[in-house]
């Protein structure tokens, strides 16, 4: 049907036509209704009631309370915001604005780090979908809405079945008024390696055609060597650019003099130079403490003149008074989250910290009483994802040994269970810090804290030693990250490798000190949006090309089960991640004006080849899918 409407659109009719020609032809993609949407959506629903979600197992569907959505007036206007600001004023006009607020600045992270960090980056968009306008309408005074990159890209394609892009154009459509932010992780993109420069370049001009205002640019080991192409990749989209240093030790620490304060001063410096709108602290574990920060913000501020953007997790509890020092010493902007999505591993609790700065002159400008609305939706959303809950329940003062970032403590988690090590969690995290340590002290984020976190799942489950490592580590198969890592393609630390270790590591291979990007070669698009044709026998989008180059298995599995289920992001979360209860009756708006009404009226005893026969009512009609039981 694709190939009919190419041949019969006026532009292709006319002559005029080349590969933008189909990204900016939607209507090239409206087929003829299948009809067989109806029973891929069954054959999801069977096989997830049959065989569980993965990470959750087979279990039954929990009674979910459906979560209050706070009342707009649906034709009421979109209150100006600061989108409209970068759009009247443009970056640099945005960033004198920033500088002039008397008020400490938030960005809500409810939508990214927030679930990245409490619930595995399990959200969903359909979730966001249904607060995002209200959100915009009613809390038009936030600075930005974090809501895209760090792990969300890839958890959406391999876990969640959906489209990330999609979730940014619909959020775009629904908050026009606010910023809207993403994580970059620089020459790594939304992904845990260097990628050849033109992919950083096309993901950052498709991102930001896409939606993306604010980009959170950070090094997984602060080499500002590998974050300068990103940064002119953003500038050149006329889009913020907010060069991130990731803070690690501890400033007030004397016997930790590898990250101290001049360490701070001089990236800031080199930051601002190369280009950064806005300098980010970025505190991805939580170790910043109050006084560190006072110290860390007041030389900053000395230090630089653009406008500086705290990022914390407030996994030790001290995360909201740690702001307020932040805010003493002139912090522009912090990061926060509704507050029954905030707090722990996510980002200090946003009214918290409104209420914490009562009577101060820095009091951030926002309705109170908007926040708790927003919150008691996320607190039925949170219910949803309580299987991907990390079972951290109380302050966690040991963040300051392990220093693992919190958006990673339940991924991680999640990732030793997957390896049968989930009853060993304490080892896990002990050898974390211990690998560190063997490292030679590094900054740990996303990639690097995962190179440290696969390496420390390795010497656990292998009972390993660092003794071990250096004994025997010639015969030791180390995992991929950790040789990539040594080789230098994720850049260079400060400091350098550990020498030796990096020999043992690397088996002979020699290491790279250049710019990993320089020796990459250029992903062409054109070609590979051809063989995606070839493949999935349907043309592919810049996006989807996007994705394929970033992650080439996961994209083809996407689509691959996106054919054999169709697009399972219209199903309810609970239906989505349990499936049914017998009896019961569940709508799915398959597209606008357009609901199927599913009901699940019996399970078949299973067949001696292993499959079972699930019995539904689809609109009335009996229908029934054959489900294999994996059990
Ligand atoms: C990410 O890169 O996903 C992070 O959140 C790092 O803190
Ligand atoms: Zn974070």
């Amino acid at each position: 049907p694709f190939l009919e409407n190419v041949v019969k659109h006026e532009q292709f009719l006319s002559g005029v036509y080349n590969t933008t020609f189909i990204d900016s032809s939607p209507e090239l993609f409206i087929f003829p209704k299948r009809k067989d949407r109806g029973t891929k959506m069954l054959s999801y629903i069977g096989n997830v009631t049959v065989n569980g979600f993965p990470g959750i197992g087979k279990k039954k569907k929990p009674v979910f309370e459906t979560p209050p959505v706070p009342g707009i007036a649906r034709l009421e206007q979109f209150p100006s915001g600061t989108k409209n600001i970068l759009e009247e004023r443009g970056a640099d006009g945005l960033v004198s604005w920033i500088k002039e607020q008397p008020q400490v600045l938030l960005t809500d992270t409810t939508f990214r780090d927030a679930h990245q960090s409490l619930l595995a980056t399990r959200l969903r968009t359909i979730d966001i979908k249904k607060i995002a306008e209200p959100t915009a309408k009613l809390a038009p005074e936030l600075f930005s809405l974090e809501m895209w990159g760090g792990a969300t890209f890839d958890v959406a394609y391999r876990f969640l079945k959906e489209d990330p892009w999609d979730r940014l154009l619909t959020v775009r459509k629904q908050v026009p008024n606010v910023l809207l932010q993403m994580l970059l992780r620089a020459s790594n993109a939304v992904g845990y390696k260097n990628y050849p420069d033109n992919v950083i370049k096309e993901f950052v001009e498709k991102s930001s055609n896409a939606g993306i205002d604010v980009f959170r640019i950070f090094d997984s080991l602060n080499w500002v060597k590998g974050m300068t192409l990103a940064i002119d990749a953003v500038r050149d989209s006329g889009k913020l650019a907010e060069a991130a240093i990731c803070y690690t030790g501890d400033i007030l620490d004397p016997s930790r003099r590898k990250y101290d304060l001049t360490y701070y001063k001089n990236l800031a410096k080199e930051l601002q130079e190369s280009g950064a709108h806005i300098l980010a602290i970025k505190d991805m574990a939580g170790l910043l403490k109050p006084q560190a920060a006072y110290d860390l913000i007041s030389a900053l501020k000395e230090t630089v003149e653009i406008p500086i953007h705290l990022h914390t997790h407030d996994t030790s509890g001290n995360g909201t008074f740690m702001y307020a020092k932040a805010a003493e010493a002139g912090v522009d902007i912090v990061d926060v989250a509704v507050s029954s999505m905030a707090g722990l591993t996510s980002q200090p609790s946003a009214s918290t910290f409104y209420y914490a700065l009562s009577g101060m002159e820095r009091q951030p400008k926002v309705n109170v009483e908007v926040l708790e609305q927003l919150s008691h939706y996320w607190e039925g959303v949170r219910k949803y994802y309580q299987d991907f809950e990390s079972g951290m329940i109380a302050p966690h003062t040991e963040v300051y040994q392990h220093e693992m970032p919190g958006g990673q403590y339940s991924n991680l988690q999640q990732q030793a269970k997957a390896v049968g090590l989930g009853d060993r969690w304490g080892e896990v995290k002990e050898m974390y810090q211990r690998v560190n340590t063997l490292f030679g002290d590094i900054v740990k984020v996303t990639p690097s804290s995962k190179v440290v976190g696969d390496l420390a799942l390795f010497m656990v489950q292998n009972n390993l030693s660092e003794d071990d490592i250096y004994e025997r580590g010639e015969s030791l198969d180390f995992p991929d990250s950790v040789v990539e890592m040594f080789e230098g393609y994720l850049g260079q630390p400060h400091g350098g490798f550990p020498k030796e270790l990096q020999r043992i590591i690397l088996k002979g291979k020699e290491p790279i000190e250049v710019r990993p990007g320089e020796l990459l070669k250029p992903v062409d698009f054109d070609k590979s949006k051809e063989e995606l044709f070839q493949i999935l026998n349907r043309p592919v989008t810049s996006f989807e090309a996007i994705a394929h180059a970033l992650y080439p298995k996961v994209f083809l599995d996407y689509a691959k089960t996106f054919e054999q289920f169709g697009d399972v992001s219209v199903l309810d979360t609970p239906t989505f991640l349990y499936g049914m209860r017998l009896g019961e009756e569940v709508e799915v708006v398959i597209e606008r004006g357009k609901t199927l009404i599913v009901k699940l009226v019996s399970i078949g005893e299973p067949h001696a080849d292993g499959t079972r026969v699930v019995y539904f009512e689809l609109n009335g009609q009996p229908r029934e899918v054959v489900i294999k039981d994996e059990s």
